[in-house]
């Protein structure tokens, strides 16, 4: 597998993700100032020219959730999603579209100030730390006792978060920020 790459992208989310499900891979470097994201090359992997993007064999992959769902699937024994018919599936699927549908533009919307009116699609990001802390409960991951690919989606957010020095205000956000920075496969700050 080939994850088109840069250290300052998502797709640090995505090389978690190998990281955990113990993948073998090769990085390729795309530097982004340079805009090497929108070669013709790179267009043909991925049309929309962002990272990350994954190459396994003939199948191409971009959005990072769908790069993490996939992997779930390959990497089976890493256990990191309910498979179909589990308990817990649905709300996994749930919150892995919920990091990239309202967490994440809620919380770009935070970090800009914008204001954020409901008919796009997203809450503002008060409202998103309410329903992300109401999910992971007493934790320590969202699904209770399993780290999934959910962890990793949302749980990115907040590290970066962090990264940029904002503290979440939720003391247990931030305990679950500091859980998922302790496994050794986590995102570096
Ligand atoms: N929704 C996409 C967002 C991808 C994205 O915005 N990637 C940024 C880097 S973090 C990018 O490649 N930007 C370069 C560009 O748009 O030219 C995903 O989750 O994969």
């Amino acid at each position: 597998m080939k994850l088109y790459f840069n250290p300052k992208s998502r797709a640090t989310i995505a090389k978690w993700m190998l990281d955990e499900c113990g993948a073998t891979y090769e990085t390729v470097l795309i530097d982004l100032e340079k805009r090497e994201q929108k070669t013709p090359a790179f267009l043909a992997i991925n049309p929309a020219g962002k990272l990350p993007a994954l190459l396994d064999g003939k199948q191409r992959l971009f959005e990072t959730p769908a790069i993490c769902l996939y992997l779930a699937e390959k990497f089976p024994q890493a256990n990191l999603a309910p498979p179909p018919g589990a308990p817990g599936r649905g709300r996994f699927l749930s919150l892995m579209m919920y990091s990239t549908a309202q967490l994440e533009p809620a919380m770009g919307d935070s970090l800009m100030k914008l204001p954020t009116p409901r008919e796009r699609g997203w809450d503002d990001f008060e409202t998103v730390k309410n329903v992300i802390e109401q999910e992971l409960g007493h934790g320590p991951y969202l699904l209770g006792e399993q780290f999934t690919a959910a962890d990793i989606m949302v749980g990115s957010m907040f590290i970066w978060q962090r990264l940029w020095g904002v503290h979440t205000g939720r003391p247990r956000l931030e305990a679950y920020v500091d859980r998922l920075l302790a496994r050794p496969a986590a995102m570096a700050l």
